[in-house]
């Protein structure tokens, strides 16, 4: 078979898969296994499995097997595998890094896009005194450019889905998604670490908004397919050296204790998160996967890796579209640190030995992850695991990285600093992730290096603007933020000029 001629990821996919089905009433799920017994048995299908079409209700019942996505005339074929032809599409925290990146990608490949928020990731900042770096307008104001420079208008509402559960129901139940994308949590491991009040409120926030989404769903959306955000952090960096598959253990997977022998394929890798905030992604893990078990939603939990990059298409459309770019202690994350770093001549802050490797991939990427996600939906009561990464580094490698590419492309002078570390972590520890699930079943070729990313951001960022808008909140970079609760900045351990290492 040649590449032309290899079907897109999805094709043979069937309706069982697609969130247009209309199971209610046909299928009895209580019976555990696929089973024929609740279906109405009064038509003439017998026994066999059958389902509607809420699209095409001119087929009756069918047998929700017999007809793929590449039969269907619904799904059309796009740069991304067959899509749902006007596919409505709720994200969850669409004010966010990647929210509002992705509700701008799928509104330009034609979903219909509707986007909850509550700012708060705006306020969480304005807590320290910080700002987004990359300026981002007003959500009226993107709203009305998305609209006016990429013809993508979004249905937004302000909404809390923690604290305004009946607002976000009745939301859902207008809009009726048959995709929701949840980012709308707290993603900042220091954050959750400040004090007992913040980690409370972060798995307060997070594990409870997520809960009542999952009710939401159960009561109103049971064929909807929920792409949640989980994280790498999840699993932390097992210390046996075992390989961290993806979500659970692979099916020839076998414990061997005692002169015995079982099989563990098929069960939950243990997990062991590395801040509080992880934790609650640990938690939103089972009650996801216990509300599949129980109720027959579909859901994949993205186990991604550290995110960087502030390019898209559609984001560097227009000033107004830009999406936000964090780099302060608490919100910003390595990479986008070190290359503001860089810009100001800030010496890197490598925490520790610097030898924790992690696992990373690029703003573009991890948007072609979620589009070809959600274009293939999992089946009724399917609980899937990715590991959504292009690579994986240390973070030494990676501040060398970043000095190489700002020297010698844009001549600035970087120097690396090790500071204490200010986390609980192993700092030399093996490292294997396995991420074969979205190139294999979903079609993803990762298309953005470090290097390439690295390059573009600096391109951004050493605009005078944006660098004085650095400059500006300078005071926030350096770790202040303990594990071990103490507060005070983190101890300067050693320099690396930039002989030494480039
Ligand atoms: N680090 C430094 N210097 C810095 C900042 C971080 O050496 O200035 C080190 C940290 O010690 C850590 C690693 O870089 O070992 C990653 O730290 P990070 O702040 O970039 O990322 P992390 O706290 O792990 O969390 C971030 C996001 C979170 C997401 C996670 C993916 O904030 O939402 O879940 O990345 S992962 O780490 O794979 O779990």
């Amino acid at each position: 078979m040649t590449s032309t001629d290899r079907k897109a990821h999805n094709a043979l996919k069937t309706c069982w898969n697609c969130p247009s089905i209309n199971l209610a009433g046909k299928v009895d799920f209580r019976a555990c296994g696929q089973a024929a017994e609740g279906f109405d048995k009064d038509t003439s299908a017998g026994d066999q499995l059958m389902a509607e079409c809420k699209r095409r209700p001119g087929l009756g019942l069918f047998d929700p097997m017999a007809i793929t996505f590449e039969e269907c005339p619904e799904w059309l074929e796009g740069p991304y595998g067959f899509m749902l032809k006007d596919m409505r599409v709720m994200i969850l925290g669409i004010d966010g890094y990647l929210g509002w990146t992705l509700a701008l990608k799928l509104g330009r490949l034609g979903y219909r896009v509707s986007g909850v928020d509550n700012y708060s990731r705006r306020s969480w900042l304005a807590e320290r005194g910080g700002h987004t770096i990359v300026p981002i307008a007003r959500m009226t104001d993107r709203l009305h450019a998305a609209s006016e420079v990429l013809g993508v208008n979004i249905n937004f509402r302000a909404i809390d889905i923690y604290r305004e559960r009946e607002r976000l129901r009745e939301f859902l139940d207008e809009v009726k998604p048959e995709a929701i994308i949840h980012y709308a949590e707290c993603p900042a491991a220091p954050f959750s670490m400040i004090d007992l009040d913040h980690a409370s409120f972060v798995q307060e926030n997070n594990v409870l908004g997520t809960l009542g989404v999952l009710f939401m769903m159960r009561d109103i959306l049971p064929e909807t397919s929920l792409v949640k955000l989980g994280t790498m952090g999840e699993y932390g960096a097992p210390l046996t050296g075992r390989p961290i598959f993806e979500g659970v253990f692979p099916a020839d997977a076998v414990l061997h204790w005692d002169d015995r022998q079982w099989s563990l394929g098929g069960e939950m890798t243990p997990r062991d998160p590395v801040s509080f905030y992880h934790v609650s992604k640990v938690q939103d893990t089972f009650n996801v996967y216990e509300a599949c078990k129980y109720w027959w939603l579909r859901s994949y939990d993205i186990m991604q890796g550290i995110i960087y990059g502030v390019h898209t298409d559609e984001v560097s459309a227009d000033p107004r579209l830009r999406t936000r770019l964090d780099v302060d202690e608490w919100f910003g994350t390595v990479i986008n640190r070190f290359v503001s770093q860089a810009v100001i001549g800030y010496p890197l802050t490598v925490y520790g030995s610097g030898e924790q490797t992690r696992a990373f991939i690029a703003l573009e990427d991890a948007m072609q992850c979620m589009v070809r996600l959600i274009n293939s939906p999992p089946e009724p009561g399917q609980y899937g695991v990715v590991n959504q990464m292009s690579g994986y580094y240390s973070v030494m490698d990676l501040a060398k990285t970043i000095g190489r590419v700002a020297s010698q492309e844009f001549g600035l002078r970087v120097t690396i600093q090790r500071l204490e570390n200010p986390r609980v972590e192993a700092d030399r520890h093996p490292f294997e992730p396995v991420f074969d699930a979205l190139p294999d079943e979903f079609g993803f070729q990762a298309q953005h290096a470090p290097e390439d990313v690295v390059y573009e951001m600096l391109k951004l960022l050493t605009e005078p603007k944006i660098r004085a808008r650095i400059l500006e909140k300078k005071h926030l970079i350096c770790p202040s933020t303990w594990w071990s609760g103490a507060k005070k900045q983190a101890r300067r351990l050693e320099v690396l000029e930039e002989t030494t290492y480039g």
